[in-house]
């Protein structure tokens, strides 16, 4: 043999020991060593939140310890509760899926949170461990709360019910899931411009991390548009089926914020839906150096969740608009019937798998977008495919305002959802063959049912829409409700008698009042000898026996002080106004700036009285009784009329505020960019809150169910549900004044007839000819909102401004006499436990839904243990006798991850065992 075949020899010897070596660790897939791996729960002594906040501060942000700021110190403070909610809301599913519950699918535009970490902090009751585990740092809590900013995810009332929903349905433990849309930048943060006017500016909430919010990138959706239809025969049925081909798609990403409930682990999912292009870059183009052109795609994806309502005074923003309404709902459904097949379930048990609640008009493409999928993509007959769609979805209809009822362009539809626009036509087609048959008066309900208007275009109906594809429709009060049933939806009432339900609005008692005022949550937490009351607000009727106690009162009148100053401090470092506090009134009105909701006659009335101040001799004004009016709340980019309003009152407070005859008598504030954060400040600081709408036209309200809650009196109309509150709170408790719903017609119909001007009274057309004089800028600058007071007046505002003025002077008289308004006070809190959210969602899951809670195993009752309410376990807790019995229940797989999550430390100590014994 050569040298040369020597070497090779070798060398083949060697590359056979190469491949001949073993793998060193067996690969072999254990199924639950991942699972028995899972963290434990994770501590919650403050030295163990100590480790874990700066645990995160290193790593998570990654900061050092010269850079630990109070930012820092909040974002690392935050990743702590997502870490707890993580594994919660991981265990809390788990848990779902294995009991195959029915769950609830709220589907909403809009979410208006405020800020997560305090609410999550007193939910999971850990507020005084955080605050001892931050103080070590050098930080108090509270300060740490002030550095979060508010999600911009919503606008009104709708969108904070929904959120007040979600707390709600976690705390008593409800299967449920939100689904919305996280937009980049939101509504608009609002500021106010020299002039007065409202400025708009991008609201960048998500320049830093948003910690509660986990994007999931293994959750990613194609979402198509535009395109064709394919008709085809069906080869197993010879039937004829369609196939909607589109021509352009985008991705719904997953982003979910977790939900935690007051005094349970039940954490459920707020899942919200980012839009990315299907391809990021064109690279063709970027090369030929079109920069701009390659980055279209993702520029026109990112679009469609960049902002809340876009402005739709233009085409562009219309279609926008619908882009974002089908892309949620599309989404939304795709992953419910994913979350239906993981349980190894059909499609035909879509019903009893998911009640989806449609909020508003918003998500209404849902009905032809699972009919389609039933249809086309499942080959369901249209029979089966109707009743599930039917059986699955309901509707709540917040707003009877004709121009708020949402109608789409059939061209619009036709273009970008072809196969949708098909599908409406059928759902139509069959019912107005049923509607036909009882139409006795020539076609005239068969066009007015119709789903499809042919006015100055041809409009799908979407209200008309949701009715006829859901089992229940509801209003969100009871004059609402009734409004619907008997005017707005009056033919589809009589078409469908047990569609029709009312459900009052609620709000959630844990933000509206144990954690936005603490100091008077613990008077009635003390004062009833139990918090039973945070999770069932029917207790605070027990306060009714306090109402005209001198102590209680006392306690009660230094708390709305206490809070006043804090307001009172803000608005000076804010905005640089002096305002009293002391024996002054705060009167406030906050929400959306709309016409019907007559912000107008407010500051009306607040130019009254000053002109009425302003006349009195220093004697008389000695006896004015002090009042600061504050107004808070935006307008729609779009809505002209309700930014002059705004401009208008921040001209008549410069005046007032700036008048030296005036002084401390009388102050008007507007407080720039509203949110929930602002409200949590105002609602307890508040004495008297006005809800002035034009009877009929405010749905509910919820706003006036915080004030009340909070000891706030009522100044309002006979609307929403002022009525309800009056109802349950004594009529003698709310400052009511003005017309009933079923009188306006009659005033409208007076003013077309006779011209509002002639009809109004003369103090009214003073203070219209004293704006129209200038004083409150250029005369021009409002015509256009005091003509429409002087021509048609919608809104009433002329006929109701005397009451309005007198119920205003009947406030201030009864402020001066202390022990009635305290009582009024008391007594409005005590008569308000039916206004809990919880009563509205156990409402919902009875009428609507059929949904049951399904509360996660409590630990400390598992009985073959005995081990009581502890963990993580401390090891002295831990002897064989009851690591046998873990062992077992391992073994027999009677156990579920929680269980294992629990008793981890337990299970991990037996292995260590096994192995010291294997050695
Ligand atoms: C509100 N609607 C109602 N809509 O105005 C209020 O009475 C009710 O209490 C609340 O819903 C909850 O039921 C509301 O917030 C909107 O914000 C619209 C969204 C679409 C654009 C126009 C405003």
């Amino acid at each position: 043999m050569s040298n040369n075949e020597e070497k090779q020899k070798k060398i083949n010897k060697l590359v056979e020991e190469l491949e001949s070596s073993k793998q060193k660790y067996k690969i072999e897939k254990k199924p639950l060593l991942v699972e028995n791996l899972l963290s434990p729960y994770l501590g919650s002594d403050f030295k163990n939140l100590q480790k874990q906040i700066v645990y995160h501060l290193e790593h998570t942000l990654p900061r050092n310890t010269k850079t630990f700021q109070s930012f820092g110190t909040y974002l690392a403070t935050s990743y702590t509760i997502r870490d707890r909610l993580l594994q919660l809301s991981h265990d809390t599913q788990k848990y779902y899926n294995e009991k195959k519950v029915k769950q609830a699918c709220y589907i909403s535009i809009e979410y208006l949170m405020g800020r997560f970490l305090r609410n999550a902090v007193l939910n999971l009751n850990l507020e005084e461990k955080y605050e001892q585990a931050l103080a070590g740092f050098g930080y108090a809590l509270e300060d740490i709360y002030d550095e979060e900013q508010d999600p911009a995810l919503g606008n009104g009332g709708l969108g904070r019910l929904a959120a007040c929903f979600l707390d709600t349905l976690a705390t008593h433990n409800y299967p449920a899931w939100g689904y919305g849309l996280r937009y980049n930048y939101g509504l608009f943060r609002q500021s106010i411009g020299s002039e007065g006017e409202q400025v708009e500016k991008t609201d960048v909430w998500l320049q830093f991390p948003y910690p509660f919010m986990v994007e999931n990138h293994f959750l990613r959706i194609p979402i198509g548009f535009y395109g064709s239809i394919e008709t085809y025969v069906d080869e197993k049925t010879k039937g004829t089926r369609f196939k909607w081909h589109p021509s352009e798609y985008v991705i719904a990403q997953a982003n979910d914020i977790l939900i935690p409930g007051y005094g349970t682990d039940n954490t459920n999912t707020l899942r919200l839906w980012s839009c990315r292009p299907i391809e990021e870059l064109d690279f063709d183009k970027f090369s030929l150096g079109d920069f701009k052109g390659a980055s279209e795609n993702r520029l026109n994806a990112e679009n469609i969740t960049n902002v809340l309502y876009p402005n739709d005074n233009e085409v562009a923003g219309k279609e926008l608009r619908f882009k974002q309404q089908y892309f949620l709902v599309a989404a939304t459904l795709h992953d419910i019937i994913r979350r239906l097949k993981e349980q190894k379930r059909t499609i035909y048990e879509l019903p009893d798998f998911a009640a989806v609640q449609l909020n508003d008009t918003h998500p209404t493409l849902a009905i032809p977008e699972l009919l389609r999928i039933l249809l086309d993509e499942e080959m369901l007959t249209w029979e089966e495919a109707w009743d599930i769609t039917q059986r699955t979805f309901s509707y709540t209809n917040h707003t009877i305002l004709p121009e708020a009822l949402e109608r789409w362009p059939v061209k619009l539809i036709s273009h970008l959802l072809p196969r949708h626009m098909q599908l409406i036509e059928a759902i139509n087609w069959k019912f107005l063959e049923k509607v036909r048959k009882i139409d006795k008066n020539n076609g005239e309900l068969t066009k007015k049912m119709s789903l499809i208007e042919n006015s100055w275009d041809t409009l799908v109906r979407m209200a008309w829409l949701a009715i006829v594809g859901s089992h229940k429709v509801n209003g969100v009060s009871g004059i609402h409700t009734n409004i619907l049933k008997n005017i707005v939806f009056q033919d589809f009432h009589s078409f469908y008698p047990n569609k029709f339900v009312n459900v009052t609005n609620g709000v959630t008692p844990r933000r509206w009042l144990h954690a936005c005022n603490p100091k008077l949550s613990e008077l009635i937490t003390s004062t009833l000898k139990s918090n039973d009351w945070i999770y069932d607000l029917a207790h605070l009727s027990k306060l009714r026996e306090y109402a005209e106690n001198e102590d209680f009162q006392l306690k009660w009148a230094a708390i709305k002080t206490f809070n006043k100053r804090k307001l009172q401090a803000y608005v000076k470092k804010e905005l640089k106004i002096d305002i009293g506090c002391d024996g002054v009134i705060y009167d406030i009105q906050i929400k959306r700036i709309h016409e019907y909701k007559r912000q107008l006659m407010n500051v009306l009335a607040s130019i009254h009285f000053y002109l009425k101040i302003k006349k009195m001799s220093k004697e008389e004004k000695t006896k004015v009784q002090k009042r600061v009016s504050f107004i808070a709340g935006k307008a729609a980019p779009g809505y002209l009329v309700a930014k002059k309003i705004i401009k208008l009152i921040n001209r008549v407070s410069n005046v007032i505020n700036n008048d030296p005859e005036i002084g401390d008598l009388f102050k008007v504030v507007y407080l720039p960019n509203y949110s929930v954060t602002l409200a949590e400040l105002l609602i307890p600081a508040t004495d008297v809150s006005e809800h002035i709408s034009t009877p009929g036209c405010e749905a509910s309200g919820t706003s006036n169910m915080k004030f009340v809650l909070n000891g706030g009196l009522i100044l309002g109309t006979l609307d929403g549900a002022n009525l309800e509150i009056m109802e349950n709170s004594g009529e003698e408790n709310v400052f009511a004044f003005g017309i009933t719903s079923k009188e306006v017609p009659q005033v409208k119909q007076r003013n077309i007839e006779q011209g509002a001007w002639n009809l109004m009274p003369e103090e009214l057309q003073s203070i219209l000819g004293i704006i129209e004089e200038g004083k409150f800028g250029e005369a021009d600058e409002f015509r256009g909102l005091l003509e429409e007071l002087k021509g048609v007046d919608r809104y009433i505002t002329g006929h109701d401004f005397i009451p309005y003025i007198k119920e205003l002077e009947n406030v201030m008289s009864t402020y001066q006499k202390p022990h009635k308004w305290w009582k009024m006070s008391i007594l409005g809190c005590a008569g308000s436990g039916w206004l809990s959210s919880d009563r509205t969602i156990k409402e919902y899951a009875e009428k609507i839904w059929g949904i049951k809670p399904c509360p996660l195993p409590k630990i400390e009752s598992d009985k073959e243990l005995g081990l009581g309410n502890s963990f993580p376990l401390k090891e002295k807790q831990i002897d064989q006798k009851k690591v046998n019995i873990i062992k077992k229940l391992i073994k027999d797989q009677k156990t579920n991850e929680r269980f294992r999550r629990v008793y981890s430390i337990m299970y991990q100590i037996e292995e260590e065992n096994e192995k010291d014994e294997k050695n």
